[in-house]
């Protein structure tokens, strides 16, 4: 087999830069490790920025989003009891962001991959990568009982944290920083309205809590865990017990309980592998960069590696220049290391870190009265939330 581009991953980064590649005539084969249902099984982020809003448009996967997503103008923080909302809209002189959950433009993206004719391999085992240092990468797999070689220009590594190609780099190549956080997130997806019509991000003693949502039928809920949490130890009724009390009663009473549709715990970490190249091989998304899911970015940072990526390949065909492809890793971590400080910013504002003294918990205060007291501050929290220019 023979392609230009072998795609490791299909999930976000991968079929988003398939979608692109395949539009503008560069030919891509994806190989996935799972089934289809698995991956649309897996419910992750819930909001895009405006330049993922853009790039699904471009991949012409924006219909649905523009019929089903939710335009939000703002978010509020709530702190001992209080709610600030912070006017997203106002504040980052009329950006906005979009509610629509990654599982919804994974399914987007699939329909429109197959539609091409074109669909991902799945089900793709030991896939093994080859010579990408050299000038003819290669890919083995298994697929259908099947040891397949697929040769090819380039390799984009999509295939996420646990994902082959990260580890497919020699580690004396490779710089890792990481922090571990002690602590997760335990989330819950019910089909019941939102407690509010915008997200609630709460700092409570108990622990952090989040309402965000789906659709106007369909809630997602969150709340901190200790690391060593099970998710079987919560009952749905448990969960919305804590839930409710670790958020105002405005938006507690307002919750509305229902049967689970899918309860999981996620683990927290801030993750950056640098450089993002090798050779002909690239990372992009997950497998290069993770972030806490506070300032909801794991997923845009996907969309502003693939920007960055898609453009270089097609410089390369269309202009046979090497430019972007080699600006792309220091592009890439530049956007990166922004999203990852903003990340872990959310984080260290709102969850209860372990300490002795209460240091933590009263600079937490003093960011919230900041925040509440200085436009430069508000201003400061929009423009990141609603993504930092690409
Ligand atoms: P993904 O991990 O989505 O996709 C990688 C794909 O590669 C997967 O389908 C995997 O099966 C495949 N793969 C792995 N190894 C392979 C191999 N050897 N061969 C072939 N294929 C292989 N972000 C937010 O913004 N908000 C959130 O609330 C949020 N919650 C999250 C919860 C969890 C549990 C996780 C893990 C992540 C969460 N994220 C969240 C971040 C998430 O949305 C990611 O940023 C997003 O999925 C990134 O997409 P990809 O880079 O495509 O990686
Ligand atoms: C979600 O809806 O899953 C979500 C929203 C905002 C976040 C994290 C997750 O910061």
């Amino acid at each position: 087999m023979r392609t230009q581009v072998a795609i490791i991953g299909a999930g976000p980064a991968g079929l988003l830069l398939g979608q692109l590649l395949s539009r503008a005539g560069i030919d891509n084969v994806i190989l996935e490790r799972r089934s289809a249902s698995y991956v649309l099984s897996r419910i992750r982020a819930g909001v895009l920025e405006q330049g993922m809003v853009d790039l699904l448009h471009e991949a012409g996967v924006g219909e649905r989003l523009d019929r089903e997503g939710l335009v939000h103008d703002g978010f509020a923080l709530a702190f001992r009891g209080a709610l600030h909302r912070v006017d997203l809209k106002e504040l980052s002189g009329g950006k906005t962001v979009t509610i629509y959950g990654q599982t919804e433009v994974t399914h987007d993206l699939i329909d429109a991959r197959q539609a091409l004719g074109r669909p991902a391999i799945y089900e793709a085992e030991d896939v093994t990568l080859h010579d990408f240092n050299g000038a003819s990468p290669r890919v083995t797999f298994r697929a259908n009982g099947r040891t397949e070689e697929l040769h090819c220009d380039f390799i984009a590594g999509c295939d996420g944290y646990h994902g082959v190609s990260r580890r497919s780099v020699p580690t004396d190549a490779l710089h890792v920083f990481e922090r571990v956080y002690p602590f997760g997130w335990l989330g819950l997806l019910v089909d019941r309205p939102p407690a509010a019509h915008e997200l609630v991000y709460a700092n409570h003693e108990r622990g952090f809590a989040l309402c965000s949502m789906r659709s106007a039928g369909r809630s997602r809920y969150y709340i901190q865990v200790p690391l060593a949490e099970r998710v079987e130890n919560w009952s749905d009724d448990a969960f919305f017990d804590e839930l409710r009390r670790r958020l105002p009663a405005a938006v507690g009473d307002a919750v509305m309980t229902g049967p689970s549709l899918e309860k999981s715990i996620a683990p927290l970490r801030s993750f950056v592998a640098e450089p993002m190249r090798f050779g002909r091989l690239f990372l992009a998304g997950d497998a290069a960069h993770i972030v806490p899911p506070t300032g909801a970015k794991g997923l845009n940072l996907a969309a502003s590696d693939v920007r960055y990526l898609f453009d270089a390949l097609r410089e390369h065909y269309r202009d046979r220049s090497d430019a972007g492809l080699d600006a792309y890793s220091a592009r890439a971590l530049a956007r990166v290391w922004k999203a990852e400080r903003f990340s872990w910013w959310m984080t260290n504002l709102l969850h209860r870190f372990p300490e002795k003294d209460g240091f933590g918990q009263r600079i937490q205060q003093a960011e919230f009265d900041y925040l509440t007291q200085s436009r430069a501050a508000g201003i400061t929290i929009a423009e990141n939330y609603v993504g930092l220019p690409y």
